[in-house]
């Protein structure tokens, strides 16, 4: 992707995420509609749909030969990721959302051909924006983030990981999870895939390993992680299905090495 015309797409990226999150925080208490997908937990409400729509229009409007992937359904249906995408989860941590007013983000990455050039994750109401073109660093705001650091251990570790991990599941042995979340110096559940890529990236998760996420909750990390060395891969250490399902491991290389060898490869059902 040209230079010039990439750094006009984040131009409007960045503006409109910061937007975006300026309506919700607005109307962080105005009621709710609430409605459940495949599951009761699975939650959708008005704001998700709604913003959403906002994207749709202002790329639309501005970029009509850009394509939209996008949780809720208003963007194109898509089974490839030629030409421009943006990959968009407007409101990811949704259960976040509706429960605690707190900790959710807007995902935005956008791809050129398949590559990761251009990732926002905003963090709406701590007002922290993470952004990432890639080749160029990371950034959480204006500050640029380092580089991860180097010879990083498990045992000293805080890792992201949802706790059904612990209960009976068809991916890997609870024991082996059990002992893992032994072996870690600490674990954390944030409930927003979104942002727990954007602490991965920060360097204040060594690691986040979860269930069946779609690219919308990965788009925009995996460019931002890519930034400071982190790795993002599927929990088997292959390479992530842009246009369909994962369960997905992002952690810093050393971490991520580490866990797949003495954790998830034995474990592995
Ligand atoms: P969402 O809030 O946009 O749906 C919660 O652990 C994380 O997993 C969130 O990032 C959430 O994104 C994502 N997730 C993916 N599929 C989900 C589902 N079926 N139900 C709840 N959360 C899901
Ligand atoms: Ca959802
Ligand atoms: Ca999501
Ligand atoms: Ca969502």
């Amino acid at each position: 992707m040209d230079n010039l015309i990439r750094e006009e797409i984040f131009h409007y990226a960045k503006e409109w995420v910061l937007e975006a999150g300026n309506i919700i925080r607005n109307t962080i208490d105005d009621p709710l509609e609430i409605g459940t997908k495949s599951n009761p937990n699975d939650l959708v409400t008005t704001m998700d749909k709604n913003t959403e729509k906002f994207f749709v229009e202002k790329i639309k409007t501005t970029f009509p030969d850009h394509l939209l992937l996008s949780e809720e359904g208003f963007g194109d249906e898509i089974d490839s990721l030629d030409g421009t995408v943006w990959i968009i989860d407007p409101i990811d941590g949704t259960m976040n959302f509706v429960q605690q007013k707190r900790n959710f983000a807007i995902s935005v990455g956008i791809y050129q051909d398949g590559v990761g050039e251009i990732g926002l994750i905003y963090n709406v109401m701590e007002d922290e924006l993470y952004t990432a073109l890639r080749g160029e660093g990371a950034f959480k705001g204006e500050k640029k983030l380092s580089p991860l650091k180097e010879g990083m251990i498990l045992e000293e570790s805080v890792i992201g990981l949802n706790h059904l991990w612990l209960c009976e599941n068809r991916l890997v042995d609870e024991k082996v999870m059990q002992q893992l979340v032994k072996t870690a110096r600490g674990t954390r559940t944030y409930g927003s895939a979104a942002l727990e890529f954007a602490y991965v990236a920060e360097g204040i998760l060594e690691g986040y390993l979860t269930m069946g996420l779609s690219p919308w909750d990965i788009a925009a990390g995996m460019i931002i992680v890519n930034e400071v060395g982190g790795v993002t891969t599927n929990i088997d250490g292959d390479p992530i299905n842009m246009v369909g399902r994962n369960a997905v491991f992002v952690g810093h290389p050393d971490v991520h090495n580490r866990i797949i060898k003495d954790f998830i490869a034995k474990g592995r059902k």
